[in-house]
C-alpha cells in the first residue's frame, strides 16, 4: 500500500519528561520515524507528502491555538532562561478559564501536560504530519487504503489542546479531509467513522466529535480508571447534542491479550456496520504490543496481524494513521504485522 510521510518528522525531539517528580527519557522520540520507516521501506511504495496548508488543519483546530502552535519558537525570547524546550508548569483548570496575555500563561492555557515541549523544529513536524494525514486520506479514497506515517502522534489533541504527545489531531484530519472529498465527489452529506486501537483513549478526538454525528469516534483501550488520559475513557460517555450515541468507548482490564483486544475491536465493528460510513480512518497506535514500555495490554504480533484482518475486511476505504507504539524490538515487527493483516483482510 502506499505510505506516507516527511523527514520534518524527525524535527520534534523531545528529550527529557517529567513523571512522578523526576525527569525520565521522553517516550516519543524522533528514532520512531527512523524505526517506523524502516519498516515500511521495501514492502510498501513510500512516498513523501505534499504541502496542502494551513485549511485542513483548520477543519479541525481552533484558529488561536494554531497561531500559538507556529509561533511559540519564534516567542521564546520572552522567556528568560529558555533553552531549547519552551514549557509551561502552569495549567489552567475548568474553574480558570481566561486567556492570558503572556506566553507562560498561554503555554499552560492550550496545553494539558508536560509531555507537549515546544522545541526549534516542533511546529516543522507538527505541520508536515497533519499534511501527511491529508495525503493519506486523499489516496486512501482512491486507492482503497493508505498509511499515514505520523510522528509525534495526535489523537490526545482536542481542537485548541495538546497533550499526551499530542499536538495537531492527525486523525481528525484525515476523518474531515475524507468527509469533504466524499461529500463533494457526491453531492451530498458524507459520514466518516474513527476507530482507535491506540492502548490510551482517544480523547482529544472524541473530544473534537463529542457533539457530532457526521463522524463516529470509537475507542478499544485500556480501562483509564488508573492509567492515561484518566479524566476520559469511560464507557458511559456516548456523545453530547446531536452526537448523542456517535460516541463509543470499549475500555478493557489492564493485561488483557489478543482474544480481548479483537473482540473489542469486533463490537466496534458492528457499530461501524450499522452507521454505514462513507469512509474509516484507524487512529493505529501499536502501544497495545505486550512488548511496549508505556503500554498496558498484551496484544502479539501475530494479535495485530489479525486485528488489522478484522479491520481489512470492512471493505471501506481506510486511512491507516499512526498514533503511539514506543521504542521496543517488537515495534517494527507489529507495524509489518499491521500493515500485511490488513491486506490480507481485502
Ligand atoms: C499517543 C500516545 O500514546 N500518548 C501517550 C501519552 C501517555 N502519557 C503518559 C505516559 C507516562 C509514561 N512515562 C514513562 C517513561 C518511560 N521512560
Ligand atoms: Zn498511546
Amino acid at each position: 500500500m502506499r505510505v506516507f510521510h516527511s523527514p520534518a518528522s524527525a524535527l520534534h525531539d523531545p528529550a527529557l519528561y517529567f513523571r512522578r517528580g523526576t525527569m525520565v527519557t521522553h517516550p516519543e522520540q524522533a528514532d520512531r520515524y527512523a524505526i517506523l520507516h524502516q519498516a515500511v521501506s521495501g514492502a510498501h511504495a513510500v512516498t513523501q507528502a505534499g504541502d496542502h496548508g494551513i485549511e485542513p488543519i483548520l477543519a479541525v483546530h481552533d484558529a488561536g491555538y494554531v497561531a500559538f502552535l507556529r509561533d511559540t519558537w519564534e516567542r521564546r525570547h520572552e522567556l528568560p532562561g529558555v533553552d531549547d524546550e519552551v514549557l509551561s508548569g502552569h495549567f489552567s483548570r475548568p474553574h480558570m478559564s481566561k486567556r492570558p496575555e503572556g506566553l507562560l500563561g498561554l503555554i499552560g492555557y492550550y496545553t494539558a501536560d508536560t509531555s507537549t515541549p515546544i522545541r526549534a523544529g516542533t511546529w516543522a513536524a507538527i505541520h508536515a504530519g497533519a499534511q501527511i494525514a491529508v495525503d493519506t486520506a486523499d489516496t486512501a479514497l482512491g486507492e482503497g487504503v493508505a498509511y499515514a506515517l505520523c510522528r509525534p502522534p495526535g489523537h490526545h489533541a482536542y481542537a485548541d489542546s495538546a497533550g499526551g504527545f499530542c499536538f495537531l489531531n492527525n486523525s481528525g484530519i484525515a476523518a474531515r479531509r475524507m468527509q469533504a472529498n466524499v461529500a463533494a465527489r457526491e453531492g451530498r452529506p458524507a459520514r466518516v467513522a474513527i476507530l482507535d486501537i491506540d492502548v490510551h483513549h482517544g480523547n482529544g478526538t472524541q473530544g473534537i466529535f463529542y457533539e457530532a454525528d457526521d463522524i463516529l469516534t470509537i475507542s478499544v483501550h485500556a480501562d483509564p480508571a488508573d492509567y492515561f488520559p484518566y479524566y476520559a475513557g469511560y464507557a458511559e460517555e456516548t456523545g453530547a447534542g446531536a452526537g448523542v450515541g456517535y460516541n463509543l468507548n470499549l475500555p478493557l482490564p489492564h493485561g488483557e491479550g489478543d482474544s480481548a483486544f479483537h473482540r473489542a475491536i469486533e463490537k466496534g465493528l458492528e457499530r461501524i456496520a450499522a452507521y454505514a460510513p462513507d469512509a474509516l480512518v484507524v487512529a493505529l497506535g501499536l502501544d497495545a504490543s505486550e512488548h511496549d514500555p508505556i503500554g498496558a495490554l498484551r496484544v502479539t504480533t501475530r494479535g495485530f496481524e489479525q486485528a488489522a484482518g478484522l479491520i481489512g475486511s470492512t471493505g471501506l476505504p481506510t486511512a491507516l494513521i499512526q498514533e503511539g507504539g514506543y521504542l521496543c524490538d517488537a515495534l517494527p515487527d507489529n507495524l509489518s504485522a499491521f500493515l500485511a493483516g490488513f491486506e490480507g483482510g481485502r
